[in-house]
Formats: structure tokens, sequence, C-alpha cells
């Protein structure tokens, strides 16, 4: 029941919404509260639901409410989440799932720029047409591959020996800001070993040769102790890296990937 409510409230919002200034294709404008809303209908904890927000660059929605009947009542001493249900407030545990919302509030620093984002990271490289973005804090394969889903891009592809070679400038540009406590030695790019049985293909299905690159770094790939996630080396040569440790990576971006068609 709580979820059933929960879920009619947010959809209430939802609709009360309005289109309107342009944030991004999965954002909708609401006049009122001044801000782009979106409804996550797939449920996730608190905390997932919080990380998804944030790696989408917004956060996750607050507004004035009120508790409801009986709430908080920190049920089984177990309650340290809050959601909303019918209008009202209550306290859960916060290992419930439900749907959720994020939020962006409008302000004047948000411009849409040349690569179809409000990410001013992101940097337009006329060799391919396409916006790269260097994530100096490591995160392993995985948490690396949702940022760059949540950001509207992608773990960077390679397609050409010239793209490799773009890329390894990005590396070059940006070592030395690379963050303590992670790998300076290689980034996570947007290959995988799927079926751990040595047949590399990019996230977008391709096999690494058919993709346009596939310039392994001598003695690579070694799977050293179980390593089935793609990486690069300075060098621009491919290796194959422990999936999870973690590495800087680059994430790229077509340019309307955020805009509606
Ligand atoms: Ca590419
Ligand atoms: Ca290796």
């Amino acid at each position: 029941m709580i979820l059933q409510n929960y879920l009619f409230t947010l959809l209430l919002l939802f609709a009360c919404s309005v289109a309107g200034k342009h944030f991004r294709f999965d954002y909708d404008y609401n006049g009122y509260v001044g801000g782009w809303f979106k409804l996550h209908l797939i449920p996730a904890t608190w905390h997932d639901a919080w990380l998804r927000c944030d790696l989408e660059g917004v956060s996750l929605a607050r507004m004035p409410v009120k508790w409801a009947p009986g709430e908080p009542d920190n049920f089984n001493n177990g309650e340290d989440c809050i959601v909303l249900t019918n209008g009202t407030i209550a306290d859960v545990n916060c290992s419930e799932i439900f749907p959720y919302m994020c939020f962006k509030k409008n302000t004047k620093d948000i411009i849409m720029t040349t690569c179809g984002t409000v990410d001013k990271e992101y940097k337009l490289e006329s060799l391919t047409g396409n916006c790269y973005k260097f994530h100096r804090i490591g995160k392993p394969w995985k948490r690396a591959f949702m940022t760059c889903a949540a950001e509207g891009s992608y773990l960077a592809v390679i397609n050409s020996p010239q793209e490799a070679l773009l890329l390894k400038n990005i590396y070059d540009a940006n070592h030395s800001k690379i963050r303590p406590g992670t790998s300076k030695d290689v980034i996570n790019i947007g290959m995988h070993d799927w079926n751990e049985h040595g047949v590399w293909r990019t996230i977008h299905g391709l096999t690494i040769e058919e993709a346009g690159y596939a310039d392994w770094a001598q003695g690579q790939p070694d799977n050293s102790s179980g390593q089935f996630c793609g990486a690069m080396f300075r060098n621009s040569k491919l290796d194959d890296f422990w999936c999870h440790a973690s590495a800087p990576f680059i994430c790229e971006k077509s340019l309307d990937s955020l805009l509606e068609l």
C-alpha cells in the first residue's frame, strides 16, 4: 500500500511538470519550482537513488512535506531513510527500494555547451566529432561504466589508432591531476572480456578488431590473477586489468546523446 501511494504521489508531481527550458531530454521542467525533475521508475534503495542522482549531476528531490499519521515510528529501530507517500512522509528501512525523483534547480550557470550537456568538462574533439571527459577520481570498471551512462555518455570506445592517440593525449594532459589512491598507470576504457574466455568486445558489442583498434601492449592480455576489464596504458596500448581495482577513466559522448530528437 505504501508503495502504491508513493508511486501515485510521484506520478502526480510528474504530471504537473510542464515542458520548458532545456536541460537534458530525460528531465522535465517545472516552472513553479524553477527546476527540472526526472522520475526514476526502477526502484532503488535510498543510497543508490542518491548516488544515481549525484552521477547525473543533480540531487535527490527534496520538498516541503508533513509526516504521515503515526510517523516517524522508527519501526523495529531500523528506519533511517525517508520516503514520500500520498503527500506526506514516512521513515522506512534504508534497504527498502522505491521509485525516486532527481531534481536540478535552474540557475544562471546552467549553460548548454557544444557537447550537448551542461557539464563543462566535456570537450569536443574534431578528429571524431565526439566529446570526451577525463575522470581524475579512479573507479572500478563497473562504476566507471555507470558514471559515464549517468552523464549521458559511455566509457570511451577506441575506434581507430588515431582515436587511441587522442585518448593518450587526454590522459597525458590529466596525468599529474589524477587523485591519489588510484592507479596512474592505466585508464579504464569501454571494452570487456564478457565471457572471460579471451574474446574482447566493446561495450557496444563489437569485437575490438571490428571496432577498429586491438593494439595490445607487449605481453598483454596476461590475465594476471583474473583480469577481465579493459584498460589502456599511457603509451596508448591496451591492457587487461582487474575489474575491482580503481583507475581513472574517459567518457565519450556524441553531441546529441542528451537532446530530444
Ligand atoms: Ca570512439
Ligand atoms: Ca594485464
